[in-house]
């Protein structure tokens, strides 16, 4: 009998392909060669170097689950697989990931024209062009339907006005797709791009979490947008929450990357150090955390993995994307805070990687649909009565 494993109980690489194997593998391997060297300084700096998205590229993890126009075509696994390989370093990596991937390439392609999508997806699936997905407003997040932005359509063109804040690669980006309503509050997404007249930029500064990721606000100021960028293929709400649902898929195994990392850090961490002439990880409560630790890393992961098939079966897994992005933010904030109490006054320490995970979880546990609304979400879906 094979031999049981405490790092993967349930055997779910039993589970993965060969190819699902693979693209974890190289991954994994990139994100140790070419991210971890730095992840320190860069974080300690809030700097985000803009090549990496043509790495991102290279190694074929942007927009990864579409076949066309120079995309990977791997299944939702995979994806799941990279997110989680990837916040293993840094959850400012994944965003970065998550964005490009779920939030500018996904709706290029499943709303855009053939004419849009040839014209942006082969520079944003090599990270030639970097994107930003602008929905949330300072007056409207959790509820973004409340938003002030908005178009309208004259003759020969579109006009927006209003502004977005909070937006994942604002300041840096090539590529806005940018959420509007107009006078009859119906929902559309445009293309812009960084240089059109009337589009500002700002950075978020000091952030004290996700410091790697650039933030930033975008101002919209009479910006006149030629009639062939609007998402022609937009359906209302739901186009704009089909983006949300890859998005908060992703993350989900992500969060999982940042715990296992901590996880292994503290394990490491507590059988090396002796207190009370022996390991730290022989007492029973620090026994207790890593179990705690391991049980809900691998539940986690085996849901991730369950969601991810049925997603690659065409299912509706909205109920299943908002359990794994409210449980396994929840779970994977608590590890890597259990994790940090193990390692005492060292766990302080940036060279430990935990308080950077810690306080990058505080706003994975925020975008995409905080805790508290993926919880009402649920209860509405299953009472049918709307606690918002
Ligand atoms: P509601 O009435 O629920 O829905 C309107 C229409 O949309 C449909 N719908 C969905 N369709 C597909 N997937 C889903 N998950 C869907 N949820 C809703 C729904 O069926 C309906 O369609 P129809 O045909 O009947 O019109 O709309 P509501 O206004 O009541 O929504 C409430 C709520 C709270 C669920 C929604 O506003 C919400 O999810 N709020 C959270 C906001 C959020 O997640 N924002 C994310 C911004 S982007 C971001 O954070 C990026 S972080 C980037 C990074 O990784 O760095
Ligand atoms: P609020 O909606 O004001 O919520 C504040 C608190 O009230 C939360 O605890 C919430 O759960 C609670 N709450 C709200 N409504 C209810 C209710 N009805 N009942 C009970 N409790 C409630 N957005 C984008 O569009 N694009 C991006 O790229 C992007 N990137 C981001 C990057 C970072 C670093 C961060 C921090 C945010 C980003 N966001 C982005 C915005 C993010 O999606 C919002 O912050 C999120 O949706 C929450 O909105 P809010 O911050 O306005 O909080």
């Amino acid at each position: 009998m094979k031999e049981s494993s405490w790092f993967d109980p349930f055997y779910l690489t039993d589970h993965l392909n060969d190819e699902e194997l693979d693209i974890q593998k190289n991954v994994r391997e990139f994100c140790k060669k070419e991210l971890l060297p730095n992840v320190i300084e860069h974080n300690r700096n809030h700097y985000f170097d803009k090549n990496i998205y043509k790495s991102f590229g290279s190694l074929g993890i942007l927009g990864p689950t579409i076949k066309e126009f120079g995309g990977a075509g791997t299944n939702n696994i995979a994806y799941g697989l990279i997110a989680y390989e990837v916040e293993k370093i840094d959850s400012s990596y994944r965003s970065a990931v998550s964005v490009q991937s779920s939030l500018v390439i996904h709706p290029i392609y499943n709303f855009g024209s053939d004419e849009q999508k040839k014209e942006y997806l082969p520079e944003l699936i090599k990270g030639n062009m970097i994107g930003c997905f602008a929905l949330t407003e300072s007056e409207a997040g959790s509820d973004p339907s409340s938003m002030k932005t908005h178009y309208e359509e004259t003759k020969d063109e579109f006009i927006l006005n209003g502004s977005k804040s909070w937006i994942t690669n604002a300041p840096i980006a090539d590529v806005f797709i940018i959420w509007a309503l107009n006078e009859n509050k119906e929902i559309n997404g445009f293309i812009l791009d960084k240089n059109t007249k009337g589009l500002n930029t700002s950075y978020i500064k000091n952030k004290t979490s996700l410091k790697i990721s650039p933030t930033g606000q975008i101002i919209l100021n009479n910006v006149r947008v030629p009639k062939n960028k609007i998402l022609p293929k937009t359906i209302g709400w739901k186009s704009v929450f089909s983006c949300l649902n890859k998005a908060r898929y992703g993350i989900s195994w992500g969060v999982l990357g940042s715990a296992t990392e901590s996880w292994l850090i503290s394990k490491e961490y507590t059988e090396n150090r002796f207190m009370f002439k022996k390991p730290l990880a022989s007492n029973q409560l620090i026994q207790k955390k890593l179990t705690d630790m391991q049980i809900e890393i691998n539940l986690a992961l085996s849901a991730c993995l369950l969601t991810g098939r049925a997603i690659d079966k065409q299912k509706n897994a909205i109920n299943a994307i908002s359990i794994l992005k409210r449980n396994n933010c929840e779970k994977a904030i608590n590890i890597v805070r259990n994790a940090r109490d193990m390692l005492g006054a060292n766990g302080l320490l940036e060279d430990y990687h935990i308080m950077r995970h810690l306080t990058n979880l505080e706003t994975v546990k925020t975008y995409e649909g905080t805790e508290d609304i993926h919880t009402l979400i649920l209860g509405r879906n299953q009472t049918n009565l709307s606690a918002f």
